[in-house]
């Protein structure tokens, strides 16, 4: 998220920071064989990763006290926030470091091929800051600021009684009175009208500054670090949707059916009213599921909150990764604020590299729930892919995942294998011997998996394709998301959404994270891939039924994928680790044994999608 590098969200360009020691030990040997040229680059890039590194740490730190921190009508953090990123800004997006960059990138031919892949995210991180337009960068840089302030110091109310995002997720996931699901619903979109102003600030002050480097827009830049058109994005964005649509639309018929029926509804809607849903966006309904045997809320409540991140560690560690480093539990910030708290945070999970070194961190609210379960797994994949690649062999500025779609997959990975029964079962979170109904399983897996692809492939990238491509008009905002809403997921609003709202605003990636929900379909995507190949070829095990834990042959393969980072081609990864091309196959083939369950479940109900 965000432009550094948090969570695995990310966005620019890494460095190389221990570029000293690595780059010195390599250089030796290296020296030797490098030519005049390969020298000057090198001396080039160890210098500019120094100052990148200590710049981004600067940033890094005054971000984390700006979103774990964030005091009504206090602005020194957000004081300290701006001047640290201005600083990294005026570094990285200088016209002496871009030129030189581009000068040497006219010698490619004379680089070595991880020299080039510096200099090209020299170039991508200069892109976003380009110091010809000092005034428009700064405004941006502001801009940001404000807008995360108001995102996460925003108070949300139910009755006037102030509530926090996992109270509102908690009463969408249980509550049965429509009325009450409604104000819940409600209260979650009242943050969107304050950041209206700021988003179409930011809308303009981001495309304005990547255009200066010659970038149609913001979202031709972000797509552009997988080496792809805005059109290719698009279009591999379709792909996705079309090969999981046709068992969506078999969730979307069951889905009306069964929540009619629970919420005593005297009809059945033709599209989905976003309150009945067990999420804020609509975009994971597993919650609507349980499966008999397979209490995973009440097996983790006595657990507790430190169980379930301690947890998590232990199964990336029973893989043969290392222990977290103790300043991950001293310095994170893992936990919600107590109520009588006099400051915010940041409600959204995040993972955190504030060093590019061995400093990580998680910003959560971790309840001892299987929402939150499955988000420490995935915060913890970002963290353990930030030590893997934190090594000799990865200059500071490709300490970042093969793409963004992998950095934010290694985590959703692991949460999904670490809900699979015989998984459960070694961890005596299920009794070993309990029979439980596959099929069941494999819905609530795909009321989670499958859902969420109409949602990030279809509405999110549509909307903020249109939002920075097509400049779409200030007034047709929220018109356009329940459009897309409908289309894409067959979803309406409860009630009249006119354009003194603004929901796509209320979820956070539409404002710090602008331009990159694909990275979460395609990640999606991987994942299957990845799990297919790693039950099939490494464990042998059926892929809905898997125990990953204690195998060192699992860990090997994925910290292979992990170590180069970004100095790898993530294409070639891919071939080269699961013998495929980017493809859902492996998604739809998981999920092929519920299709004919849906169509029986199905028959003689109406489709309307
Ligand atoms: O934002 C996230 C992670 C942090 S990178 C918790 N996710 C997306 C979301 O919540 O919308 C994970 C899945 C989708
Ligand atoms: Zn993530």
């Amino acid at each position: 998220m965000k432009k550094l590098i948090f969570t695995g969200l990310t966005a620019a360009v890494l460095l190389s920071s221990c570029s000293s020691q690595k780059t010195e030990g390599a250089g030796t040997e290296a020296t030797a064989v490098m030519t005049e040229v390969q020298q000057e680059a090198q001396t080039f890039l160890d210098q500019y990763s120094q100052t990148y590194q200590d710049l981004y740490t600067k940033s890094a730190e005054a971000e984390w006290a700006s979103n774990t921190r964030i005091v009504e009508g206090d602005t020194t953090n957000a004081a300290a926030t701006r001047r640290a990123n201005e600083a990294f800004a005026a570094f990285t997006g200088s016209a002496e470091n871009i030129e030189k960059a581009k000068a040497m990138l006219k010698k490619k031919d004379q680089l070595t091929p991880l020299q080039v892949k510096q200099f090209e995210a020299i170039l991508y991180a200069g892109a976003n800051n380009p110091q010809i337009i000092p005034e428009v960068v700064k405004a941006r840089i502001k801009a940001e600021t404000e807008q995360t302030e108001k995102l996460y110091g925003f108070d949300y109310r139910i009755y006037e009684k102030s509530v926090s995002t996992n109270d509102i997720d908690n009463i969408l996931k249980d509550e049965k009175d429509l009325k009450k699901r409604l104000d819940a619903w409600q209260a979650s979109k009242e943050v969107g009208p304050g950041l209206k102003e700021g988003l179409l600030d930011l809308r303009e002050l981001r495309n304005k500054t990547v255009q200066s480097l010659g970038y149609d827009d913001y979202f031709t830049y972000q797509a552009s670090d997988y080496g792809m058109s805005r059109p290719e994005m698009m279009e591999l964005m379709q792909q996705i949707n079309k090969e999981l649509r046709p068992l969506y639309r078999e969730l979307h018929t069951y889905a009306r059916y069964e929540l009619a029926k629970k919420y005593g509804a005297k009809e059945v809607p033709d599209y989905l009213p976003a309150h009945w849903l067990p999420n804020r966006w609509g975009q994971d309904w597993s919650s609507m599921v349980n499966v008999e045997g397979i209490d995973l809320d009440a097996a983790l409540k006595p657990k507790g909150a430190e169980w379930l991140v301690q947890q998590g560690e232990r199964f990336y560690t029973s893989l043969g990764f290392p222990s977290l480093p103790q300043t991950f539990y001293t310095k994170s910030s893992l936990y919600p604020l107590p109520a009588n708290a006099n400051y915010k945070k940041n409600n959204h999970a995040s993972a955190w590299h504030m060093d590019l070194d061995k400093d990580v961190r998680s910003l959560m609210s971790v309840e001892p729930n299987s929402e939150w379960y499955e988000t420490t797994h995935h915060e913890l994949g970002h963290i353990y892919y930030y030590m893997t690649y934190t090594n000799p062999d990865v200059p500071v500025l490709l300490r970042e995942g093969a793409n963004r779609a992998y950095h934010e997959a290694i985590g959703s990975l692991m949460g999904l294998a670490a809900t699979q029964k015989p998984f459960l079962a070694e961890l005596n979170l299920i009794d070993k011997n309990t029979q439980t109904d596959e099929v069941q399983t494999l819905l609530k897996e795909a009321l989670n998996y499958v859902v969420f692809i109409p949602f990030s492939s279809g509405v999110m990238s549509e909307w903020e394709n249109d939002f920075y491509a097509n400049n779409l008009p200030a007034d047709q905002l929220n018109k356009r998301w329940w459009e897309l809403k409908k289309q894409y997921q067959g979803i309406v609003p409860p009630t009249d959404r006119g354009e003194n709202y603004l929901d796509p605003a209320t979820k956070t990636h539409i404002n710090d994270d602008a331009a990159q929900y694909y990275d979460y379909a395609m990640s999606y995507v991987i994942l299957f891939q990845l799990h297919d190949h790693i039950a099939r070829n490494i464990l042998k095990q059926d892929p809905h039924a898997t125990n990953y834990y204690g195998s060192k042959e699992v860990g090997n393969f994925l910290r292979d994928i992990m170590y180069p980072g970004a100095s790898a081609d993530w294409r070639e990864m891919l071939k080269e680790k699961t013998g495929e091309e980017l493809s859902a196959r492996a998604m739809v083939a998981y999920f092929q044994p519920l299709m004919d369950y849906l169509k029986e479940q199905n028959k003689g109900r109406k489709y309307t999608l």
